[in-house]
């Protein structure tokens, strides 16, 4: 099961390590036949090659884009070597088997990654002849073996020269041939990503109002498929569970560093929920554009605070719920400050993200081993996750990330009472952390800081209830807070919770047949309530 390799087509962009690799090649026997820069590259270091075009008789045109693309050469890669009839074909048409092709592609990924670059930049960039060649050798991995990454080369240059007879066995071919798919189906999942977020690319769809009637209007569509490839960046000791496998992986065509550039400058690996935790508590963050502090426990805030710098805003965030703020992933919206330091370390944090750390901060913060501090810039950031994916059984739901702006024009007051600006303050604080709360949320917010936080009941009145008890119990008082809810509330009851707890004001999006029924409670009690017209579920 060990094929020799007497013939070998290398075209590549990247020629790092491509000396090494023809050299081996030529030692041990094997012909060199090469593209216009890789036959270049190959000459110059002293070794022979043939050029494709004295294989092909055809030269390389329209600027490179037909090169390798020629029966002469995809018919010595694909031949099936034991068949006769195949045989016969190849000596009619003098065709030599080509029994290794080394290839890498136009480099989409970087040129894409570039600031500034064009859409004409990115598509000249699109390789056609290389992803064929590789693909055709992959089929044929009976017979041929493909490389796609320099990585690939020394090993298998010490196989070659082991084997005695310059071959290489089926394993290998069998590995390198799943690499080379595994390479092709990202390179062309780059590019569908990268056209899926082109305008005029996904088809347009017929915009409808909220009742489902069609306004005339015509808005960007989804493509008619959905496909992103994403590339392993780090294995993860384990999942969710230590019986759970799992690893990170980055979409293909955003850049190599960990979670849109995050850097690591102190403590033990992340873990599988670290990073799931720490996604939820910078969502939250990226809300707030005062100094802010969020921390997060399973995936839902348990404690929220904008303050005068971010010691304090952690202070109050804290006290919402000290006791689940335990070993808690928060995440800052300022540099860290020695003041803020000291506070934080009097606490068990599994995770801190803050925008930088001031040189003392850090070496607060750096004296417990385990706690791991997080620097990254998410200013960057915001706006740019435009899809929302969601694995189902045999596929996937995909939907816009309910990334809307909040804008309190949109907004209506339903009650005689007017908001006065310190209600208007809380409640729009408690939508932006309330819809990034597991459904059903309420959110209570005083002062800038959320005092009750309802998440991920099945009923309503149970997420307020909830909420309230904890106040109670943390020693909050709830007195003149605002409330907020993720969607409407179909009967009074939920909002009567907040009102006994003395809620002044709340906001919802409305829409319930009973609106009337809930604005006259809210109008009893005295209470201001806003309408938003937009409910932000989270399942
Ligand atoms: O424009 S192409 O898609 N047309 C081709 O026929 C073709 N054949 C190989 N690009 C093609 N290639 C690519 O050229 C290879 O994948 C490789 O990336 C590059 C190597 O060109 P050179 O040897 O001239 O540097």
């Amino acid at each position: 099961d060990r094929v020799p390799v007497r013939r070998a087509l290398l075209s590549v962009s990247d020629k790092t390590g491509l000396v090494d690799l023809a050299t081996a090649l030529h030692e041990q026997g094997a012909e060199l036949v090469s593209t216009g820069g890789t036959a270049k590259a190959i000459a110059d270091a002293g070794l022979p090659v043939v050029a494709v075009d004295d294989v092909t008789g055809f030269p390389e045109m329209m600027d490179g884009r037909v090169k390798t693309l020629h029966p002469r050469l995809f018919a010595g890669i694909l031949g099936v070597r034991a068949l006769e009839t195949h045989a016969a074909a190849a000596s009619e048409h003098e065709i030599g088997w080509i029994d290794l092709v080394v290839v890498n592609l136009y480099p989409f990924e970087d040129t894409i990654a570039r600031d500034g670059v064009t859409l004409a930049e990115a598509i000249e960039n699109i390789d056609i002849g290389g992803p064929s060649l590789i693909r055709a050798a992959a089929k044929n991995h009976a017979y041929a073996s493909v490389l796609t990454d320099p990585a690939q080369y020394p090993a298998v240059i010490e196989e070659l020269a082991a084997s005695g007879d310059g071959s290489l066995g089926l394993a290998t071919r069998r590995n390198l041939a799943l690499q080379a798919y595994a390479t092709t189906a990202r390179y062309d999942a780059a590019i569908s990503g990268y056209l899926q977020e082109q305008d005029d690319f996904g088809g347009t769809v017929a915009a409808t109002d909220a009742d489902g009637n069609p306004t005339g209007e015509t808005l960007p569509g989804f493509p008619p498929t959905f496909s992103r490839g994403y590339v392993k960046e780090r294995d993860l000791r384990y999942g969710e569970n230590p019986h759970q496998r799992a690893a990170y992986y980055r979409r293909a065509g955003s850049p190599a560093h960990l979670l849109g550039g995050v850097e690591q400058l102190h403590g033990k690996e992340l873990s599988f929920n670290n990073l799931l935790d720490l996604e939820a508590a910078r969502a939250i963050a990226r809300e707030l554009d005062e100094p802010a502090c969020v921390i997060v426990k399973h995936n839902n805030p348990c404690g929220a605070a904008i303050g005068d710098d971010v010691g304090q805003a952690y202070a109050r965030a804290f006290a919402c719920d000290p006791i689940s703020a335990f070993g808690g992933i928060i995440a800052l919206t300022r540099p860290v400050d020695v003041a803020a330091a000291e506070a934080l370390s009097q606490q068990f944090v599994e995770v801190l993200f803050a925008p930088s750390y001031d040189d003392d901060a850090l070496e607060i913060l750096a004296q417990k081993p385990n706690v791991r501090l997080l620097r990254g810039d998410d200013a960057a950031l915001r706006g740019l996750e435009r899809l929302d994916v969601r694995p189902v059984a045999g596929g996937a739901l995909v939907q816009d990330a309910d990334s809307v702006v909040i804008d309190r024009a949109t907004m209506s007051v339903a009650t005689r009472a007017q908001p006065t600006d310190e209600q208007w303050r809380d409640m729009l604080f408690a939508w932006r952390v309330m819809r990034h709360v597991k459904s059903n949320a309420i959110v209570y917010a005083k002062d800038g800081a959320t005092v009750g936080i309802g998440a991920g009941q099945m009923s309503r009145v149970d997420s307020a209830r909830l909420a309230v008890e904890k106040a109670a119990e943390h020693g909050l008082d709830l007195t003149g807070a605002a409330m907020a809810s993720d969607a409407f509330f179909p009967f009074p009851d939920g909002l009567e919770i907040g009102l006994r707890a003395g809620i002044t004001a709340v906001i919802q999006p409305g829409g319930s047949m009973r609106d009337e029924l809930v604005v006259e409670a809210a109008d009893a009690a005295g209470a201001a309530m806003v309408m938003t017209g937009r409910r932000h579920f989270r399942h």
